[in-house]
């Protein structure tokens, strides 16, 4: 187990360097926009640029643990079952063939049209750092998107479709796939229905294809917003392997209303969540997901980030002396 530093929207120098600062040994890219020009259409990583990424983070004296999320667009007819999907399928997993040529072991998704919600950036927190919150009053009557109503078997049949033909893909070409939860995890958001909100959810993602290469991308902080106990949770899919990393952050509230917290005053206690990954015999990567915003911090966060490393980095220190 291990912290690696992650959400690097852009792979800049700094961001590499900073890792290093950190004390992170690996790093984790976020849906890249790799060197070169995409030709015309191209809607998946090329082999060549992937491997270009995963040199460069090399020679700064660092691993490239995972790519996490490829662009929606490239997906979203897999997700909302449209015409099309069959073409969008097979680009994904040309996606797995390039990654695992190019030797980037895990690919990081989520299978979620509506993507990531919050009604606010700036609600104020500890000493008046700013965190995102969640209130789902505020957003009961959003407006349909252009896809109209999806409803929760729609979206369970396209991720069974989708899930069954890029697993066997995803087994021979070496590269893990790992599955975010929906963010925020309730029923719905403007008429799509968010299936991945429940730790039932994930068990039968893990079920549909039996897999090494099908797990979680373990967003710790969505699980407690999910208001179910996350160190069972942490049990239950560590136990099985099926833990791939984890966005290691905290958070205070339910699915309907919750807000982002630093990483020590959030509901879950932290150390007893490291000891739950020891104790499972995780051994991939934690790194920090969203953080507060606080005094003089740049856009990106380097500050908060520094904080939740440092606290990442000592609470392994502590479990691995502990346990
Ligand atoms: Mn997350």
């Amino acid at each position: 187990m291990r912290y690696a530093l992650g959400s690097i929207y852009e792979l800049t120098d700094d961001k590499l360097v900073f890792a290093k600062q950190l004390g992170a040994k690996d790093i984790i890219v976020h849906s890249p926009v790799l060197p070169g020009k995409f030709p015309l259409g191209e809607n998946y990583y090329e082999f060549r640029r992937l491997l270009m990424l995963r040199t460069r983070v090399e020679a700064a004296g660092l691993k490239l643990e995972a790519i996490e999320n490829i662009p929606r667009d490239w997906y979203l007819k897999v997700m909302l079952g449209l015409p099309g999907r069959d073409e969008q399928i097979e680009n994904f997993c040309e996606t797995l063939r390039n990654m695992g040529k190019a030797g980037i072991p895990i690919l990081g998704y989520h299978f979620c049209p509506a993507g990531v919600w919050r009604t606010c950036r700036d609600t104020p927190w500890r000493g008046g750092a700013r965190v995102t919150s969640f209130d789902y009053e505020l957003v009961k009557d959003a407006p349909l998107t252009e896809h109209g109503v999806v409803t929760e078997e729609e979206m369970w049949d396209n991720f069974t479709y989708f899930i069954k033909r890029v697993v066997p893909v995803a087994e021979e070409a070496g590269v893990k796939m790992g599955l975010h939860p929906d963010d925020p995890p309730v029923r719905s958001l403007a008429g799509i229905a968010r299936i991945m909100r429940s730790p039932e959810a994930f068990r039968r993602v893990i079920e549909i294809v039996p897999s090494d290469y099908n797990g979680l991308e373990f967003c710790q902080g969505t699980f407690s917003e999910m208001g179910i106990d996350v160190i069972k949770a942490i049990e239950y899919f560590g136990s099985r392997k099926k833990i791939f990393y984890v966005h290691f952050r905290n958070v205070l509230g339910k699915p309907e209303k919750f807000n982002e917290t630093f990483i020590d005053d959030g509901q879950t206690d932290m150390l007893q969540a490291v000891l739950a990954y020891k104790r499972v015999g995780f051994e991939g990567c934690l790194i920090d997901d969203h953080v507060p915003m606080g005094v003089d911090d740049s856009r990106w966060g380097h500050r908060g980030r520094a904080y939740a490393g440092g606290y990442i980095r000592a609470l392994i220190k502590a479990a691995n002396a502990l346990g």
